[in-house]
């Protein structure tokens, strides 16, 4: 696995210890918990020492599942330590109930899936959720130690991270999100308040992960509703600080339910459980209680299959094994209840004195029996309604050594993203499903084979320990760049040495774009005329004989004359189409070929009348078309259609599109900036170059310069620039300085 890097060590965060404490006759008795997160997580958490982190061992920090008498605190935490590298956050178990059972499995589980006839909001459930994310932020704090890593884990704690960055604002700080995150229009039902802390809550990590691209993408979608803070390829600026949103589709252990299923002694079982149910065809269905894995609908179509294909009667078992979970929630018992009777039911209608048609249990099983039931059984029916991911999808398919088997898997699933050879199904159609069992269980031998080694092919490769590493060295890897980002931000000690250059130097040429660098951007161009301050700033720079200060724009010649037009600038309009030298008129350097405009225009028209609020600019040499006003996903929707467009028209024309800050614009493929300043960098022996540029198309000019040049990008991402300023007042702040040092 990978390199040992200089970390300490890994904090994992959730509600609940890989291991439960139950307390029997006055003893403390420990046992595996239940569930999606902790069985795939702990196949990467015992990995720990042997790959990313090193020195010391890890600790998995959350709720050991019953309240713990405080005289024995101390020995259990003991315990947990030595024994499973565990950290108890004690909390009585009312508490507890109340968070659990509370805002968590009331509130977020069904709206997060899409149930929100079931959610209730209610106030004191949100109070208790902040008080425990607070609860768990103090138990984390006492532990955490500079240089460790923390990674939180699914959704009872999703204020956690805001508050811990508070504490520790250096920590590395990742989350994981284990179920579905929710479209915009569902999650804007949570009142405003909370929907705005939880996000406000998730941003305090440096790395959010989904299973999904939907997710993340419903996710950043909130984000920029809610808090108004737009992405920029999954990344949300926050001040400072940089929050990278990812996708990250969780694995499973596939060596261990690969190796097991191949085990001489779970072999011999699967075989005794297929004579143990007659030899007949097994279905298999086995999940934790919940109404979003669709089990209700599941048994209806069973019944269903044995009623449109009864040659199946007595041929065919379903094996339903229904795990225990959230005993406490209402709606879990009268789910029970439910399928209870549809049990009973479905075999007194059906059953006959030598078949019982679902063989049905209610508990957990350990590995073994349940590898062994996966290996025996011709069909997995995982059909949830809604499901983040769905690991025994994958374990079912990991456990097929033989590679016989069809699984049918919902389309709801976040794993059907990945199992593309599993027979896909709408989870809500009962004859849909029904349909499917009968296809199912007449797919011919090589078909099964051929789709189960290439669905194993990918979890192999895809396993659990891959997953979470990915996940670790995306999240250091942001920290290295942001790291390396910082160097680079005009402050302290760098920005003093670009101040001492300037004054020190004989010659200087100042190179400065003008949207998003010397003024904002407003949403109609012609409301960013320049103020006061800035004309002062601009006419004390060019006071100096020794400066030769350039205004390297795109805008049209009008348009700067007007504004600029009485201080002795150099002025380069429309990206280089014109030039001006202070003392000079406006020179034409680019001929446009004939008839583009009438070319041009109707296409950018098209656009206008489609999206309404986007406008076109027309200008001497380029024509731009602005979809700034509009609303994000319906503008970027459009844009990337007319991008398309006009890429294609240009293909054989001396123009070229041009992507902008929310604009595209058509131009001559020879006028850039950076050939446009390319007679001043022949023409004088300058001794200090700065230039300031925000947008792609300052990159031009960024390369051309010697690389002794102070080239400034104002805003973050990729960039050709040796330094950065957060913002245009920053860079403005800058230039003041400059110009202060003039006086
Ligand atoms: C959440 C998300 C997401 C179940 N019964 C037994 C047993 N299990 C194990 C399975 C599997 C796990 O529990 C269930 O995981 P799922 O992914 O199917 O579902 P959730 O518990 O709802 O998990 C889910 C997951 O988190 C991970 O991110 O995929 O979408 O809802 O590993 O094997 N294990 C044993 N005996 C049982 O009776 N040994």
């Amino acid at each position: 696995m990978g390199n040992k890097l200089d970390i300490k060590r890994l904090l994992v965060v959730s509600n609940r210890l890989p291991v439960t404490i139950d307390k029997k006759q006055g003893e403390y008795i420990f046992k595996e918990s239940v569930g999606g997160l902790v069985s795939g997580f702990s196949a990467y958490f015992n990995s720990l020492q042997d790959t990313t982190f090193s020195e010391e061992d890890s600790v998995w920090i959350g709720w050991p599942g019953i309240s713990v008498d405080p005289d024995d605190q101390q020995l259990i935490s003991e315990r947990l330590s030595q024994e499973f590298s565990a950290s108890p956050v004690f909390l009585d178990e009312v508490t507890m109930d109340k968070f659990y059972l509370g805002f968590c499995n009331k509130t977020i589980w069904p709206l997060f899936h899409y149930f929100f006839s079931l959610t209730k909001f209610e106030d004191d459930l949100w109070e208790q959720y902040v008080a425990v994310n607070k609860v768990f932020c103090e138990a984390v704090c006492q532990i955490a130690r500079p240089g460790d890593v923390i990674w939180i884990h699914d959704y009872h704690l999703m204020l956690l991270p805001g508050m811990l960055r508070e504490r520790m604002p250096d920590a590395p700080i990742g989350f994981f999100l284990h179920i579905p995150f929710p479209d915009y229009e569902i999650f804007r039902l949570l009142p405003r308040r909370w929907g705005a802390a939880i996000l406000e809550g998730l941003l305090g990590a440096d790395l959010i992960g989904f299973h999904t691209i939907d997710y993340t993408q419903y996710f950043l979608n909130s984000v920029a509703r809610i808090l108004g803070l737009a992405h920029t390829l999954g990344r949300v600026r926050l001040g400072e600080r940089m929050v990278r949103v990812d996708t990250f589709p969780m694995g499973i252990d596939f060596a261990k339910y690969n190796n097991t299923a191949k085990q001489p002694r779970i072999i011999r079982e699967s075989e005794r459980l297929r004579r143990m149910l007659g030899d007949r065809k097994i279905i298999l269905s086995v999940d934790r209680l919940d109404y979003t894995k669709g089990i209700a609908n599941r048994l209806e179509a069973f019944a269903l299959f044995l009623e449109q294909y009864p040659q199946w009667q007595e041929k065919v078992i379903l094996a339903l094994i229904v795990v225990p979970s959230r005993v406490g929630v209402d709606q879990y018992q009268s789910m029970k209840r439910s399928i209870d009777e549809t049990v009973g039911r479905i075999n007194g209608r059906f059953g006959t004195l030598r078949w019982v048609p679902v063989v049905y249990q209610y508990r957990y099983l350990p590995l073994s029996p349940l590898v062994a039931l996966y290996s025996a059984s011709d069909i997995a029916l995982v059909t949830p309604l809604r499901d983040g991911m769905n690991l025994v999808a994958k374990e079912y398919v990991a456990s097929k050594a033989d590679n016989q088997g069809v699984l049918i898997l919902s389309e709801m699933a976040g794993a059907a993203k990945e199992l593309d050879q599993a027979i896909m199904v709408n989870p809500n159609s009962i004859e849909e499903i029904a349909g499917t069992i009968q296809e199912a269980l007449e797919m011919p031998a090589e078909e099964q084979q051929r789709r189960n080694k290439s669905m194993q092919v990918l979890l192999a490769k895809y396993d659990v320990i891959r997953w979470a590493d990915l996940f670790i060295k995306q999240l250091l890897g942001m920290r290295e760049s942001e790291r390396k980002a910082a160097t680079k931000i005009v402050a302290g000690q760098l920005r003093n040495t670009i101040l001492r250059e300037y004054k020190m130097a004989r010659k200087r040429l100042i190179l400065l774009d003008y949207d998003g660098t010397l003024v904002p951007f407003a949403n109609d161009p012609l409301l960013a005329v320049p103020d006061d301050c800035l004309l002062e700033n601009l006419q004390s720079l060019v006071t100096s004989e020794q400066n030769d200060v350039v205004i390297v724009s795109g805008r049209g010649r009008d348009t700067l004359q007007e504004w600029l037009g009485h201080i002795p600038l150099h002025m380069i309009a429309e990206h280089g189409a014109w030039r001006k030298r202070k003392s000079g008129n406006w020179e034409k350097i680019i001929d446009m070929p004939p008839d583009w405009r009438s070319q041009v225009l109707p296409i950018f028209q098209f656009y206008v009348d489609l999206l309404p609020g986007s406008f076109i600019e027309e200008k001497d040499c380029s024509i731009v078309w602005h979809y700034r006003r509009v609303e994000k996903e319906i503008a970027d929707f459009r844009a990337n259609e007319l991008k398309w467009e006009l890429i294609n028209f240009t293909l054989h024309t001396d123009l070229q599109v041009l992507e902008g800050n929310r604009i595209l614009e058509i131009k001559h493929k020879l006028s850039n900036k950076g050939a446009a300043i390319k007679p001043w960098l022949d023409q004088a022996d300058y001794d200090f170059i700065l230039a300031a540029g925000d947008d792609k198309t300052d990159e031009d000019l960024f390369a051309i310069l010697p690389a002794e040049a102070c080239s400034i990008k104002v805003g973050m991402g990729e960039t050709k620039a040796k330094y950065i300023v957060h913002s245009q007042e920053d860079f403005c702040g800058l230039l003041a300085d400059l110009v202060g040092h003039e006086k």
